[in-house]
């Protein structure tokens, strides 16, 4: 029998590398076998396609491009300015931004150039602008202090933790929280929605460099129009970092007041969630940050990943194609029939139910804490994160509530009927898991955690993952 080309080329890969490290070549294929195994609802994951996965596997990963497309602080770059002028070719088009920077290595890092950008453009200086014209060498000691100073001293609005916001949009885990002077906005206690009377009130009174928005675990549409509105009353310069529905973004399923990328003066994404890509970021802008944007390497990022900005450039070939809008659309709809399954069933959902990809379950409902709830799904085979809720009483550590997001089971096939099977082996977890002696400490019977664990694997048999993959 003759292998198709996918199963070719997977079993050779690993052929390759068994012969060096067989221990490596079999984690790999012990990792395609458990996620072909698991009901992954992890709202920030997906499956990219093989093509994108093969297109990282090379020589490109050898190359050292630092700089930009025919502007290298490297020889022999040609082969790398054709794979990042094609990922950003493909950006633009997707998404009708006028600049795309596909070198940041993750969401941090686009963040981190996107920072930077703002900064540069918005701080009046004459250090900085010294220091801007490669004049470094001439700064004095008082340029020096008087920089730092004023980079170090600017405000930044954005959505707080608990209501769904993201660590780089300011908070003390990470740098962009010593960096700026934060303030947050949540969310109305009564509904859980963004209030944007109040973002307004709290633009007013703090007067922000930046307003950011973007969430990472906020179930809602987010209208991009009025907070841009926000941000021009207080001249501030509106980010959104639209990481986790960019692909909701790309199938234009978000679109008017509710795509980003005509609203904000920078937009910055993975690659990775439900865009479907490799793991890595990128940044979108108009012509007024692109020079500054255009520096993110060395001003923030290491080398630019070439074999990356490859897979990059497949996936967002991918997502032009006109069955990527329906992929998007499954999302949406697959998210909202789980939700609606959870309600029916008895969960109580932040917001009370979806209108992207993502789901908030409140097990507080269920007498638990977020790490309980996780763990008990998890001994069910249903792979799942815990995550804060508006005005968590547990904290960010145990939390009280479970997260979970649709990208990765639809890109499998998986469709509204089946989400009502999902939503119900969920509830049956949580509602027969009873809480043990601290916050960490869970009952439930093993007999049902089986049982729980063959059913999700009968409901994933139907949806193999990778099919065309046959590692033997
Ligand atoms: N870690 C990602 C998530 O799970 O949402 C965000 O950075």
């Amino acid at each position: 029998m003759s292998l198709n080309a996918e199963s070719t080329a997977f079993r050779s890969a690993l052929e390759v590398i068994r012969a060096v490290e067989p221990r490596v070549a079999d984690a790999i294929g012990a990792e395609l076998a458990d996620q072909r195994e698991s009901l992954k609802l992890i709202a920030s994951e997906n499956y990219a396609s093989p093509a994108t996965l093969l297109a990282m596997g090379n020589w490109f990963s050898d190359k050292y491009a630092e700089g930009t497309v025919g502007r290298r602080f490297y020889a022999g770059c040609q082969n790398v300015d054709t794979v990042e002028a094609l990922a950003a070719e493909h950006a633009r088009e997707l998404f009708g931004a006028s600049h795309a920077y596909v070198q940041p290595h993750s969401g941090i890092d686009a963040n981190l150039v996107a920072f930077w950008a703002i900064l540069a453009d918005r701080v009046e200086s004459p250090a900085l602008k010294k220091a801007q014209v490669r004049q470094v060498n001439d700064l004095t000691e008082a340029d020096w202090f008087a920089l730092r100073r004023e980079l170090g001293n600017q405000r930044m609005l954005g959505m707080s933790l608990d209501a769904g916001g993201h660590l780089t949009h300011g908070f003390r885990p990470n740098i962009s929280g010593k960096m700026f002077d934060q303030r947050s906005y949540g969310t109305d206690p009564a509904t859980g929605l963004v209030d944007y009377d109040k973002v307004a009130e709290a633009a007013r009174e703090f007067k922000p460099l930046i307003l950011v928005a973007g969430y990472s675990a906020y179930p809602r549409k987010v209208n991009f129009r009025i907070l841009r509105e926000i941000a021009d009353s207080v001249g501030a310069t509106f980010m959104v970092d639209m990481a986790h529905f960019a692909g909701l973004v790309a199938g234009k399923v978000f679109t008017g007041d509710f795509d980003p990328v005509p609203h904000a003066h920078i937009v910055t994404t993975t690659t990775h969630k439900s865009l479907r890509g490799p793991r890595g970021g990128m940044v979108l802008c108009g012509p007024e940050l692109a020079d500054q944007v255009d520096r993110g390497c060395p001003m923030v990022l290491g080398g630019p990943l070439p074999h990356v900005m490859a897979a990059k450039a497949v996936a967002l070939a991918e997502a032009r194609r006109p069955d990527f809008a329906d992929y998007a659309q499954r999302i949406v709809d697959n998210a909202q029939a789980l939700a609606e399954g959870l309600t029916r069933r008895g969960a109580k959902l932040v917001t009370g139910g979806t209108d992207n990809h993502l789901v908030l379950i409140d097990v507080t409902g269920y007498g638990l804490t977020g790490r309980q709830a996780e763990q008990a799904l998890l001994d069910s085979g249903i792979v799942t994160n815990r995550n804060s809720v508006p005005q968590d009483p547990n904290g960010a550590w145990y939390t009280s509530g479970i997260r979970i997001g649709t990208p990765a089971l639809t890109s499998r096939g998986l469709g509204v009927a089946e989400m009502d099977q999902t939503a119900e082996l969920i509830h049956t977890v949580l509602s027969q898991t009873t809480s043990g002696e601290s916050k960490a400490k869970y009952v439930l019977d093993p007999a049902l955690a089986d049982k729980v664990s063959k059913q999700a694997n009968e409901l994933l048999a139907g949806f193999p993952l990778y099919p065309a993959v046959d590692l033997g």
